[in-house]
């Protein structure tokens, strides 16, 4: 197989020339590896799914990791969850944002940022698509790093940061809750949809990428809490508010972003210790479904901050 790459919109690249239903030899596997590190999102368009196929392209970058959130597809395929919009969950996943209703809608986020290893990255593919919205977006944390001044990069290597599990959007700090209401069924704590307490859990404001070794803004809006102790890098609590909110609306910045709106046959390969990725959400009753497998986080990023 020869692979042609095409970048896509800031991050990523779509990857033409593939099919999933060929032999994946060491070569090739090698050449996937190395895009996904170099390029951090591949897309790949027309492809014959099936579960097991996900499973054995997703096993090449890594150990599969069951989400230890989410109750799995079925006992065939433990390490496949679907993403349902439009269905039995929608009305705990319903919001409204500036008196629109949308159904699971997701703001910028590593997946698992809350427990200090979030997983390596993981694969999604259309089961079915969404005949309106339903867009997953990608954000390069690595753009948003090399894109700062000489200054801020120098304060954010002194610094950790801070992220706190909320099952409530309204109680994160740093998400933009400009307009919007939480829906009848939107859970109030992690119990009501049989999830554990978390910890908080600390990082590095300026991560560092434990294979590419390429450092990573993180800052992330979803569950961002706090600077760890400002008083030890010199600056006012005041100060530190005020460079999350400076560093959050930089990671905004839609010159760092790349939305994919799906097709039949999309897969998508993203590495969760780079790109942050959010979803907007799908109008009421609109069905979209969506297949994840998970690729394991072999490497702590941050740690729990309990008892320190
Ligand atoms: O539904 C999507 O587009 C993305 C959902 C998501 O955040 C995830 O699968 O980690
Ligand atoms: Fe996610």
């Amino acid at each position: 197989m020869t692979l042609i790459v095409k970048p896509l919109d800031n991050i990523g690249v779509e990857i033409q020339g593939f099919d999933i239903t060929r032999p994946l030899g060491e070569a090739l596997q090698q050449q996937l590896r190395d895009l996904w590190y170099e390029h951090g999102v591949l897309v790949f368009r027309n492809q014959a799914m099936s579960p097991e196929r996900q499973i054995a392209f997703s096993r090449i970058f890594g150990e599969l990791e069951l989400h230890p959130l989410k109750a799995t597809l079925s006992d065939d395929y433990p390490e496949l969850f679907e993403l349902e919009n439009g269905g039995d969950k929608d009305k705990a996943n319903t919001a409204y944002y500036h008196g629109e209703t949308v159904v699971g809608r997701l703001d910028w986020h590593l997946d698992l940022h809350y427990t200090g290893k979030p997983n390596h990255g993981a694969v999604l593919t259309a089961v079915e698509v969404a005949g309106e919205g339903g867009l997953t977006g990608f954000g390069d944390l690595a753009k948003a790093y090399d894109a700062l001044d000489d200054d801020t990069k120098a304060l954010l290597d002194t610094l950790e940061v801070v992220y706190t599990f909320n099952m409530q959007r309204r109680h994160m700090r740093y998400v933009d809750l400009d307009g919007y209401e939480p829906g009848p069924y939107s859970p109030k704590k992690p119990s009501d949809v049989r999830f554990p307490d978390f910890p908080e859990s600390v990082y590095p404001a300026a991560m560092t990428h434990p294979i590419t070794g390429i450092k990573v803004l993180g800052i992330v809006e979803q569950f961002l809490d706090r600077v760890a102790t400002p008083y030890k890098a010199g600056i006012s609590s005041d100060e530190s508010i005020e460079l999350l909110e400076r560093l959050v609306a930089h990671t905004r910045d839609p010159k760092f972003h790349y939305f994919h709106q799906w097709q039949p046959g999309d897969m998508v390969l993203w590495d969760n210790w780079r790109a942050m990725h959010c979803a907007t959400g799908t109008p009421p009753g609109v069905r979209r479904r969506i297949n994840r497998t998970t690729i394991k986080g072999e490497v702590p990023l941050g740690r729990v901050l309990l008892d320190e």
